[in-house]
């Protein structure tokens, strides 16, 4: 495994030395000066939207390579009170054929707005924020919006409790309302049974919540690690490149089955959040709770529960949906200056996944919920829906790595490169290059 890896390094020296000729790729630097430090209490909203460098057109779908900087902070509007309300639209589609890798995969995939990972969506601390989720007429299934933070349980887009917005129906719409708390980063996905396969499918993405005050600024990006199991029809690859190699797995795919939670699917683009009582979520116990993942448990031998679910493998690793981006568009820094990068991990079928950088240390912010770092690494692993903030600098220029640190996870695509230019920086170099 190693040995591929280091092969793979070579390669893709190779086709670094050429792309980096040709990039096109320029960085959208923000100009930071006026904010260089946290101001006190009042920043306005549009000063703040300004700085968090969020999108102008919201209708975009954004490439990988613009991924890593598209922030959708919503259609803003006020409410009476004065309060920011951000509104969302995520319409879920099926059978979306996505580009993820150079090499020609097309995933079918299931996706929030036409992407995989979805957009990332930015709001503020104490924001009132409404997503209306469409779930396409021509649909075959139910999809939900489950974001993590705190929120109503009718806003929590899973089926228990028999909310409408567990399971919108194709041709169906639902509007999910918080207010967003605490600041953090965080997922969001679709939570409809299997939720293996929404969730692999590609309906997941990036929630930030702002803190009130702004953190420090710097250039900020967006990585969310994912991967794909290509066997859900055969429109999988034949065989992959020399620079990810993977032995197809030869379950065969059992296609969503559907639950079709009966009482559920209103449509509903109410605004009353205030309801709620405190009964909430204990009810039906009957046909939801069972396809929670407790049942397997009790079915399977001990070590090998799910077993349909142990045999499926990812065959492609991504940061940010397509395999090896970063490195066909290395990502250009400047020596001495700060980065911020907001990570989250949605990988499905592989317990953890892990994000290391070369050449430098980040300090790591883990959810993203607290002013001060928890370490500084050069490594961080992260388990499904795990995520966090890391910062860093880099004194020396150069190209550096950043991937996995599963061998396998690199070779099959999670892998990108750094490419660090500027004079050295607080250290003398010993050599040049
Ligand atoms: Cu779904």
């Amino acid at each position: 495994m190693f040995r591929q890896f280091r092969e793979n390094g070579y390669f893709f020296a190779l086709v670094l030395s050429s792309t980096l000729i040709f990039s096109s790729f320029t960085f959208p630097f923000l100009n930071l000066s006026v904010y260089a430090q946290s101001p006190t209490t009042h920043i306005s909203q549009q000063q703040y939207d300004k700085i968090k460098n969020c999108a102008t057109d919201l209708s975009k779908k954004p490439t990988p390579v613009e991924y890593l900087t598209y922030f959708n902070c919503g259609h803003v509007s006020k409410d009476p009170t004065g309060r920011t309300v951000r509104q969302f639209t995520l319409i879920v589609q099926e059978h979306q054929k996505i580009p993820i890798s150079y090499e020609g995969h097309i995933f079918d995939g299931w996706t929030y707005n036409g992407t995989i990972p979805g957009p990332t969506i930015r709001v503020t601390e104490g924001d009132l924020v409404r997503i209306r989720v469409i779930n396409s007429n021509e649909n075959e299934h139910p999809h939900s919006l489950h974001t993590h933070s705190i929120h109503f349980a009718k806003n929590d887009g899973v089926s228990m409790g028999g909310y409408p917005g567990g399971a919108i129906s194709p041709g169906r719409s639902f509007t999910y309302e918080f207010i967003a708390q605490p600041y953090g980063v965080y997922p969001y996905h679709c939570h409809v049974d299997p939720i293996a396969d929404h969730i692999n499918r590609g309906l997941y993405g990036m929630m930030i919540i702002d803190p009130r005050e702004p953190r420090p600024q710097m250039t900020e990006m967006a990585m969310l690690l994912n991967g794909y199991d290509m066997n859900y029809d055969q429109e999988g690859p034949t065989h992959m490149p020399p620079a990810a190699q993977f032995e197809p797995s030869q379950q065969e795919e059992k296609v969503a089955n559907e639950t079709e939670g009966a009482n559920s699917n209103e449509t509903e683009g109410a605004n009353s959040n205030e309801t709620e009582g405190a009964n909430s979520n204990e009810t039906s116990k009957d046909a939801n709770v069972t396809h929670v993942s407790a049942a397997p448990d009790k079915e399977k031998e001990a070590g090998d529960s799910e077993a349909g679910d142990s045999e499926r493998d990812n065959e492609i690793y991504t940061v940010n949906g397509k395999a090896f981006e970063y490195m066909m568009h290395p990502i250009v820094l400047q020596t001495g200056k700060q980065y911020r990068v907001y990570v989250v991990n949605m990988l499905e079928f592989d317990l953890v996944n892990s994000i290391h950088i070369h050449g430098s240390m980040f300090d790591y912010y883990t959810a993203g919920t607290d002013e001060t770092s928890d370490y500084n690494t050069d490594i961080v692993t992260l388990t499904q829906g795990d995520r966090g903030i890391m910062e860093f600098t880099y004194d020396y220029p150069g190209t550096y790595m950043f991937h996995a640190h599963q061998a396998e996870f690199t070779d099959l695509g999670w892998m990108g490169l750094f490419d660090v230019r500027g004079n050295p920086v607080n250290h003398i170099a010993h050599s040049s290059t």
